[in-house]
């Protein structure tokens, strides 16, 4: 409605005026906010610890849209979390990445703003570590586009296209003709193996955008950042350039391998039945579609991304030994001597005995006289 109104009246102006309009309308995340529970210390070896203080908050959302969250867990290896308030929520469309919702490490689904909340406050840590571990819980929260997924290795977003009949350049161009977070699309590109692992769990062979079409056995990636950048010198036996990451099946012995006429476009080579890429003709019946990927930066921890559309958040927890979980071996009856009694304590945790002034302090009162003496023991250290 607005763009009428500038064609009809301020013409210099209204070009300036539409730009300024596209900037803000391309930030819906402006005003959306996560208050999180605060960093705080959680007894360590506990199955579903689910005292965690504070709560998570969202406001500034779209109460009529549906909303996708990821949630992962890091740092301590034996981390997992689980969610137990699940209404309304859908976990039926994650592709091949976790679909239960108890004893995830990470974990995708969708649903209202309202159902989001009430998930994130239900959630229950389980650990077997040691003290001293650190669990970060990292969410991110972006409206939901079907088949779209948040990588938080890299900030950037992936979304699958089934499509079995599309070429490698109607992919590429289609790619690039849609948009995410206010970032163009482009046909994925895979530069490391945590990119792998996670494009991996995206299922079926789908193009990838490295080709060497403009000049045999140089293969590039002629798509998103990483355009103009060749990675790959040779066919099968050829080596890699400047040691960038490629995954060729058979690691390159068998593939790529221009193959009959020719074959100067990459794409995954049936997951079930090889393991890596392969090149293929411009057409190809065994390609199932193609993966768009959103995003410019390189930060490692999705915390910074460049999507303007993905919120994140992240809560540390930092593992503590909770005396009230130790044991005492009883003390014994002693006899009054006229002096203060200060017996030597017997602390456990978890099997380990505790050290007095390393791990537990302690003071002793109404301990001269006949009667009941009392011990306060206060934990230091990993206590
Ligand atoms: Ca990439
Ligand atoms: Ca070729």
């Amino acid at each position: 409605m607005f763009i009428k109104l500038l064609v009809g009246s301020l013409k210099s102006n209204a070009i300036k005026f539409f730009g300024i309009l596209i900037i803000l309308l391309c930030q819906p995340g402006f005003g959306q906010q996560i208050t999180t529970p605060g960093n705080q210390n959680i007894p360590a070896n506990k199955q579903n610890y689910n005292a965690i203080t504070g709560t998570y908050s969202l406001s500034g959302y779209d109460a009529s849209i549906e909303y996708q969250l990821a949630i992962t867990v890091t740092g301590n290896a034996s981390a997992t979390l689980s969610i137990n308030t699940t209404t309304g929520l859908d976990i039926s469309g994650n592709l091949n990445f976790p679909s239960s919702f108890s004893g995830f490490e990470e974990i995708y689904f969708k649903g209202t703003i309202a159902e989001i909340e009430a998930a994130l406050n239900s959630i229950s840590v389980s650990s077997t570590s040691v003290l001293s571990g650190q669990i970060k819980i990292q969410t991110y929260i972006y409206p939901y586009k079907q088949n779209t997924f948040f990588n938080p290795k890299n900030g950037h977003a992936y979304e699958v296209v089934a499509n079995s009949n599309i070429s490698w350049l109607n992919a590429k161009s289609a790619s690039e003709n849609t948009s995410f977070g206010g970032e163009t699309g482009y046909l994925v590109t895979v530069t490391s193996q945590d990119e792998h692992d996670f494009t991996y769990k995206l299922d079926k062979s789908y193009w990838l955008g490295a080709s060497d079409a403009d000049s045999e056995g140089v293969w590039e990636w002629v798509t998103g950042p990483e355009a103009g950048t060749q990675f790959w010198s040779g066919n099968a036996n050829g080596s890699s350039i400047d040691g960038l990451f490629n995954l060729w099946s058979d690691k390159g012995t068998d593939q790529p391998n221009n193959y009959g006429s020719g074959e100067d476009y990459a794409g995954f080579y049936r997951p079930d039945e090889y393991f890596g890429w392969r090149d293929y003709e411009e057409s190809s019946g065994e390609i199932y579609g193609y993966v768009i990927e959103y995003g410019t930066s390189t930060d490692t921890t999705g915390m910074n991304s460049s999507l303007n559309n993905v919120q994140a958040s992240e809560v540390t927890l930092t593992q503590k030994g909770f005396l009230s979980d130790a044991t005492l071996e009883e003390i014994p009856a002693y006899e009054k001597t006229g002096a203060a009694i200060t017996p030597s304590l017997n602390l456990t945790y978890n099997g380990t005995s505790l050290v007095k002034d390393t791990d537990y302090t302690v003071s002793f009162s109404n301990n001269i006289n006949v009667g009941t003496a009392s011990v306060s023991i206060t934990g230091i250290g990993n206590y």
